[in-house]
């Protein structure tokens, strides 16, 4: 076993401990009656997170990887996240919060024993136990993120604290020209990289102009200022029907304060920052939002070539910066702070072009719908893309402030439906050159 291999083990096995200190903050954080309450029907109970993460854990860790004797065989349909909606979660016989808190403890004492046993890798790249381990580091704290999207539908007192973002040394408005040319979209070297992201492959992309920062408060409150939530024209049709529908009127948890706008996040009402990225917008409002502008939403292919296209070199980066891994100088990840943080608060994070902050902050709609790329094959379970594919869902490009760096790269595509804005969604817009 190389030196090197022991330093991969050691890592994931810091990976796995980050992301169970998270899940632990935003399980402890609240008491047994808003664990297993269901504060909106668009998200499961807190407990029931809980313990789908260590289900996942102990089957893709314990039994498939290790080879063990299952931990609780029992409940393995409970946590099966294709077998009960999010709505009617709360009516399972669910573990209760100790009994989950044991669960999951129990499992991560068994999958730690078999990361001690495991071979991770053939010296040169993972092998798929070693690539399991990855997804269930990632698979965690896509659900940290996700309950902390329930406490942000909480009612009640507040209970998450966190410092307030950097704000920008220098401010960043704007947008550049994205010379036409090939590009190598996704990735065949990303060791952790899901099987959406797989494999490179060229693209020709158009010469364009993207923003280079995300919309802002201030960009938008101009927006709904001009009455662009009356206007049909900025509309889709698909769009304005759901506009009527659901009667939106603004991002969610936007509220009138005297001539301006104030939000309730995590429980704390202040007035929303100019500077900073909306948040808490639909696919259907950034859609519109970018029409009214004279703009429109960034491909997939255009995103990805803004975050990742090195034009002294051709090459796709890892990350916007290069290809180290993300810092807290480089974005606004890991739920260290409790929302985006204003454009231009990280310079060193930006992309040669001058595109800033594409990694972090907001997950940034984009206009394409969700297709595997060629050759595309599932791995390690259809159900993990495949059975998402079509039409149905529109893609989300870079993460959030709550996504851990290690659920997030250049090539990372995320998805929802064009409706949802419970999210940490926001946008950035685009034009043809
Ligand atoms: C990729 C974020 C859309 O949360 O539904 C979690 C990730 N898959 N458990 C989701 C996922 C299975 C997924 N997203
Ligand atoms: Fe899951």
């Amino acid at each position: 076993m190389t030196i090197e291999t022991e330093r991969l083990r050691d890592r994931v096995a810091a990976d796995l401990l980050r992301a169970r200190d998270r899940t632990a903050l935003l399980t402890e954080a609240v008491d047994d009656g808003d664990l297993i309450r269901q504060h909106s029907p668009l998200m499961s109970p807190l407990v029931w997170d809980l313990a789908h993460v260590g289900s996942q854990e102990e089957l893709w860790l314990v039994r498939d990887v290790g080879g063990r004797d299952p931990v609780r065989p029992d409940i393995d349909e409970l946590y099966d996240a294709f077998k009960h909606a999010r709505a009617d979660r709360p009516d399972l016989p669910l573990l209760t919060p100790s009994e989950a808190r044991r669960y999951v403890a129990q499992v991560r004492d068994k999958a730690l024993d078999v990361l001690d046993h495991a071979r991770l890798d053939d010296g040169r790249r993972l092998v798929a136990d070693g690539f399991a381990f990855g997804m269930i580091v990632q698979h965690e704290q896509q659900h940290d993120e996700t309950m902390l999207a329930t406490h942000q539908l909480r009612a009640g007192a507040p209970v998450l604290t966190a410092p307030p973002p950097p704000t920008a040394p220098t401010p960043v408005n704007g947008e550049v020209l994205v010379p036409g040319g090939p590009f190598t979209m996704g990735t065949d070297t990303e060791p952790w990289a899901l099987d959406n992201e797989r494999s490179s492959h060229q693209v020709f992309v158009p010469a364009f102009h993207i923003d280079r920062a995300a919309v802002t408060n201030a960009q938008y409150a101009a927006f709904l200022d001009a009455g662009g939530y009356d206007d049909p024209r900025w509309w889709s049709p698909a769009g304005w029907d759901h506009r009527q529908a659901a009667g939106l009127t603004a991002p969610a948890h936007w509220q009138r304060d005297g001539d301006g706008w104030a939000a309730t996040v995590f429980g704390r009402t202040a007035r929303v920052v100019p500077e900073e990225p909306v948040v808490h917008v639909c696919f259907w409002e950034a859609e519109a939002y970018a029409k009214w502008a004279g703009k429109r939403l960034p491909t997939e292919p255009e995103w990805e070539k803004a975050a990742r296209w090195d034009p002294a070199t051709g090459r796709s980066r890892r990350f916007p910066w290069g290809d180290d891994p993300p810092t807290a100088r480089h974005a606004n990840l890991g739920q260290r702070h409790l929302r985006p943080a204003a454009a231009g608060a990280f310079p060193e994070g930006a992309s040669p072009l001058g595109v800033h902050q594409l990694i972090g902050d907001v997950w940034e709609w984009v206009a394409s719908d969700f297709a595997g790329y060629p050759g595309f094959a599932a791995f390690p379970y259809r159900e993990y893309s495949e059975v998402f594919f079509g039409p149905d869902y529109k893609m989300l490009r870079g993460g959030s402030f709550g996504t851990d760096s290690a659920a997030v790269r250049g090539t990372f595509r995320n998805w929802d439906y064009p409706i949802r804005r419970q999210i940490f969604s926001g946008f950035r817009c685009a034009r043809d050159a």
